[in-house]
């Protein structure tokens, strides 16, 4: 999968900081950890760091599934991923303080100091093996691990390296967490498959951002709410416009990127940013190509080998025209199921093998895809992480001040949309945001608490009870 990696050669490879390795210094430091992997899966505590991007390689190279694990994931969710994946052995760097949760799982410390001298390992790997189990929210209950061939993430990664001309001579720079398909695969598979570098920031900063690409950076990748905070600062700071306006390529996906942030983006640096969109489940479906004239508010056409059509809500096939229906997509880029669901792969699913996504779009003249929308109230997107209200309505109810829950997303200029709690108090004490906020940040993740809450004698529901989300307006 990483041609240099196992024919390795002197060309740089990753950069975090000062810390450099070559394709020769990955390769000798990655087989020396694939050399003795269990054959099982393997969880990697994925920092973002070099330690990650030896583990994965290492993982790659020895053909083992990964299971990226978020380090900021609460206990709920961590046990949660832990029992459903059972991971044999953890892959973290050295010296990691590890939550309880993980108690009892074998632990490797990855070192990845550059080694040029073990030579690289070489294994067959079945092209439909599974590389990676990412775990994804769904609309009710915990989330999901999503199981992704390689041959999913090579369809993928062939694809984009044609729509953007991403070859072996670019620099990709970004600051995305390496626990999701946009950081993990676009962001570190792919440099590594297609010969580049990759610089990654540690952190997402602005100020970093201007330190990749007055280097050799060429490429940035990054969430609508990255490139937020970046249309926000280009014009108090030249050198930033300057940096960006060098680039080669803008790429911006994971949520939408919104009208004013393309237009001060463009007009401080004269580069237009590229939206692209996809899945943890389909990886990417489509995207603008490097070629097309700017189209802000489009995510682009449908990726090489990427089959995209509308349907309505009675599941036929949308005629052409500007009419909204739900997305389907099929292709040698989809996932090969959940794991341990096969009813949650079923109903994902049509018979003949188109995988419904949930987003609402429509299709113009050109074949340009807007995005407008999802079929789902339950699915929030914040900061380009999609987060499923079900998992946060059930920490919400185990307080003991919590009657009934209900959880919405609004929208929020730096996030795309926030989180919304909604709650009805049992009468004994009400509790604070920042109380709920805390408990879903330790349960789950950070970026799942909410960040407004509402206070309400009941909750709106019809006549079967059920909870009337769109009528959940503050
Ligand atoms: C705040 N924090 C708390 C807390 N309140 N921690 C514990 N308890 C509480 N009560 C901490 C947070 O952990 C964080 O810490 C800090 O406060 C601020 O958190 P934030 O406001 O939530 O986010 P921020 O740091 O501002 O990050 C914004 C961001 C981030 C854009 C950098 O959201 C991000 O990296 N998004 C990328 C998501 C992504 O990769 N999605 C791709 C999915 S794949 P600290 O220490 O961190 O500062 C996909 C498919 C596709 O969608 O198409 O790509
Ligand atoms: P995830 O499940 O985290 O992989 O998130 C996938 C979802 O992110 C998609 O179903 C879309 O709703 C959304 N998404 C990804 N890219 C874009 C984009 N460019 N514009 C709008 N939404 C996007």
């Amino acid at each position: 999968m990483f041609p240099l990696v196992t024919a390795p050669v002197d060309r740089p490879a990753l950069r975090f900081g000062d810390h450099r390795l070559t394709y020769r210094e990955l390769a000798g430091s990655a087989s020396r950890l694939a050399a003795d992997l269990p054959e099982g899966r393997v969880a990697v505590w994925a920092t973002p760091s070099p330690h990650t991007c030896v583990a994965v390689t290492a993982a790659v190279l020895a053909g083992v599934p990964i299971v990226p694990l978020n380090p900021r994931s609460g206990e709920r969710e961590l046990r949660h991923v832990v029992d459903d994946s059972r991971p044999e052995l953890l892959l973290a760097p050295p010296g990691t303080a590890l939550p309880e949760a993980l108690a009892g799982l074998p632990v490797r410390e990855v070192d990845a100091s550059p080694d040029p001298t073990t030579p690289p390992l070489v294994r067959e790997v079945d092209s439909e093996s599974i590389a990676l189990v990412v775990y994804t929210s769904g609309t009710t209950g915990p989330p999901k691990g999503a199981l992704i061939s390689r041959r999913a993430i090579l369809a993928g990664l062939d694809a984009l390296a044609h729509a953007w001309e991403w070859t072996e001579r670019d620099v990709l720079v970004h600051g995305l967490p390496l626990f999701h398909v946009h950081g993990l695969v676009l962001g570190v598979f792919g440099p590594l498959y297609l010969g580049g570098c990759l610089h990654h920031l540690g952190r997402f900063e602005p100020e970093a951002v201007r330190r990749g690409l007055e280097g050799e950076g060429t490429l940035l990748f990054g969430v609508p709410t990255m490139y937020h905070r970046l249309a926000g600062a280009v014009d108090a700071d030249p050198a930033l416009a300057r940096a960006l306006a060098g680039a080669r390529l803008l790429v911006s996906g994971s949520a939408a990127l919104p009208l004013p942030d393309h237009e001060r983006l463009t007009a401080a640096t004269g580069h237009r940013v590229v939206e692209r969109y996809g899945m943890t489940e389909t990886l990417m479906n489509t995207s603008v190509r490097l070629d097309h004239p700017p189209c802000p508010g489009a995510v682009g056409t449908p990726l090489d080998g990427v089959d995209l059509r509308l349907v309505g809500d009675d599941g036929s096939p949308l005629p052409e025209g500007e009419e909204v229906g739900e997305v389907q997509v099929r292709g040698a880029n989809l996932f090969s199921g959940y794991l341990n669901r096969p009813e949650a792969t079923a109903e994902a699913m049509t018979e003949d093998g188109w995988f419904r996504t949930g987003d609402m779009a429509t299709i113009d003249a050109e074949g340009l895809v807007r995005l407008v929308g999802r079929k789902s109230t339950d699915l929030i997107k914040s900061g380009g992480y999609k987060i499923g209200a079900g998992e946060i309505e059930n920490v919400l109810l185990a307080h003991p001040g919590v009657a009934e829950a209900a959880v919405t997303g609004e929208p929020d200029p730096d996030l795309g949309e926030r989180v919304v709690a909604w709650i009805v108090p049992t009468g004994t004490r009400t509790p604070a945001l920042e109380e709920l906020a805390d408990m879903v940040a330790a349960q789950l993740a950070p970026h799942k608490r909410p960040r407004r809450l509402h206070v309400l004698d009941a909750l709106p529901r019809n006549d079967m009870g059920k909870i009337l989300k769109r009528a959940l307006v503050p």
